[in-house]
């Protein structure tokens, strides 16, 4: 069949992300015999134009739209992705009666909101290799797919979801490089995107990872199969940095050590940076063989210093471990990029003081770059079938027949957010490593990096230079322009509206809420 495929993530910005998940499904529809082709729609002015020119000459008889985000999952600077992903599919629809079939991370969080308010034809839910393929094949045959795993539909009038089994890491090597132009995320400081398992045995309790996403069992990759697909893509198109993007890039520790080990025999010596590092473990005898493997940067998600947090949010370290870690980290040269999370269950004004403590004490000892950052979101995100979800409905944060496509939000009664908004001011005042969420909003001027930054020769990752940009701010006396103003009031009107208007709207009808206006 003919299929094609289409990025709906506009996201331009320095968190540019490059569709390694769409790549996959390509990949594995190519390997079934498919023809496919890949419209990457990030970066591209004329969208119609672009739609245009992929859909009238290829007459595709499938097409698949990948969603990675449903939102920036940010309550201080709220954007949905849904409306530009609606207008896309509206254009596609204008185009060609061919099937529409969602996939990615954002249509798995909520596939029957996605399928509704998309208005699609199927939904995949977690990994697409197998049953985009399978799916392909039912269709190809005139046959309902209503028993393949993973494929979501409206069937006999009602969704219909039959659950995805996740059994083995389906396809090696997406082929990011051979189905995308990688250049423009590169320009914007993104990197060669490379998986090397899926699944995570963390139980975070607001996380995702563990549940549709990946599920908690794990999937591994052969070490060597990681870094052959790592040597390819070096030989052939040479990318400045590889990024891994596994929801915990050290655990299992074993095999993460492999591939860095199997990385250090190689004879070529690439960069490398990876999200989601868990403090857990790492010390310096790992963070050398990081080093020695070409790292040069990472980021690491404690979400909290607080012992008690650390417990709440079932993070599966204690504070003496992230101690430890950030002792360990503070004897090499990487900028990290730490995340924490203000305002879940249990968070007081003293366990918000702790972290900024630990902040103080480890994240700010360095006197030149590359600095660390510590980036706080306020308030968690709160998405179904998490421990954080029960948590919300007891505590009357969300009501049973809310829809999780609304960002849904929890933050804690025991924080006095003109007090927390307080504290939050005072040490990004003292402490240029701090970022708050809300500079979100001048991400778009990151834009100007992906012009300057080749001519400047200015170091990759960008967001290492943030904390230099801070310190000036704080100097000439600016940094209260760049804070935004009336938060703590903002907050709780929208927490109020988060619960009224769940009252009010049941499941059948989330396509009629104002997505647009959050
Ligand atoms: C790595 C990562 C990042 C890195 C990205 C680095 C990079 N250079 O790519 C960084 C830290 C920059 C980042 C930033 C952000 N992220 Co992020 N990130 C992730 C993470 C951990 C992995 C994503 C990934 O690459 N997975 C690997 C690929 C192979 O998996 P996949 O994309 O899911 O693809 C599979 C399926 O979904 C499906 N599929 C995918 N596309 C398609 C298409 C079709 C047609 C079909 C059938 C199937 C299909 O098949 C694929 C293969 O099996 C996910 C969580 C997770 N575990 O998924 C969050 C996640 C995607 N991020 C999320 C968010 C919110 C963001 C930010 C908006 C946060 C912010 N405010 O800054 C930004 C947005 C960046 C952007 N450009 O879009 C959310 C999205 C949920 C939501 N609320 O909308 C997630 C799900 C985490 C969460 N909260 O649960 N992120």
């Amino acid at each position: 069949m003919r299929v094609l495929l289409i990025n709906s993530n506009l996201k331009d910005d320095a968190l540019a992300a490059p569709p390694i998940g769409m790549c996959y499904v390509a990949t594995a529809t190519a390997v079934a015999g498919h023809e496919v082709r890949v419209l990457d729609l990030c970066f591209k002015q004329r969208i119609r134009h672009e739609l245009e020119k992929a859909i009238i000459g290829f007459s595709p008889q499938i097409i698949g739209v990948s969603l990675r985000n449903l939102d920036n999952a940010n309550l201080l600077r709220p954007v949905s992705y849904l409306p530009s992903a609606l207008n896309i599919v509206q254009m596609i629809r204008e185009l060609t009666v061919a099937p529409l079939v969602l996939g990615g991370s954002g249509a798995s969080l909520d596939p029957k909101g996605v399928l509704d308010f998309l208005q699609g034809d199927y939904v995949i839910v977690s990994d697409g290799e197998k049953s985009f393929v399978e799916l392909l094949g039912a269709l190809h045959r005139h046959e309902p797919p209503v028993n393949i795993p993973g494929v979501g539909m409206r069937y006999q009038g009602k969704f219909h979801l039959t659950p995805p089994q996740l059994t083995s890491f389906p396809v090696g090597n997406p082929r990011l490089g051979t189905w995308i132009d990688l250049s423009p995320y590169e320009k914007m400081g993104s990197s060669y995107t490379v998986q090397t398992k899926r699944g995570c045995r963390l139980q975070c309790i607001y996380c995702t990872y563990n549940q549709v996403l990946e599920g908690n069992h794990l999937r591994l990759r052969s070490p060597v199969e990681v870094v052959d697909e790592i040597e390819e893509a070096f030989y052939k198109f040479n990318p400045e940095t590889f990024e891994f993007v596994d929801s915990v890039f050290n655990d299992p520790m074993g095999h993460c050590q492999e591939i860095l080990e199997e990385i250090v025999r190689r004879p070529w010596k690439a960069r490398f940076t990876a999200m989601g590092v868990s403090p857990k473990k790492l010390d310096t005898q790992f963070l050398h063989l990081m080093q020695r493997a070409g790292f040069d940067s990472f980021m690491i998600s404690p979400e909290s210093a607080s012992e008690t947090m650390l417990t709440n949010y079932q993070k599966g370290f204690s504070k003496e471990d992230l101690h430890r870690a950030a002792e360990a980290i503070n004897k090499f040269s990487f900028p990290v990029f730490w995340y924490f999370l203000v305002g879940g269950p249990g968070e007081t004004s003293r366990t918000l003081q702790e972290t900024l403590e630990f902040i103080g004490r480890h994240l700010t000892r360095k006197k030149s770059p590359p600095y660390n950052l510590a980036h706080f979101f306020l308030g968690v995100r709160i998405y179904p079938g998490t421990k954080l979800w029960q948590i919300a409905l007891d505590e009357g944060f969300i009501h049973q027949r809310c829809n999780p496509l609304m960002p849904l939000w929890y933050l804690s009664r025991e924080l006095d957010l003109d007090v927390t908004m307080r504290q939050l001011y005072q040490a990004s005042c003292r402490w240029p490593e701090i970022a708050l969420g809300s500079v979100e909003r001048f991400f778009p001027l990151s834009k100007l990096l992906g012009i300057s930054g080749k001519i400047f020769s200015i170091p990759k990752p960008y967001w290492q230079h943030l904390p230099a940009v801070n310190r000036l701010l704080i100097k000439l006396g600016l940094l209260p322009l760049f804070q935004p103003a009336g938060v703590p009031a903002r907050l709780r009107q929208s927490l109020r509206l988060q619960m009224s208007c769940q009252k009010s709207t049941g499941p059948a009808s989330p396509p009629t809420l104002s997505i647009e206006n959050f």
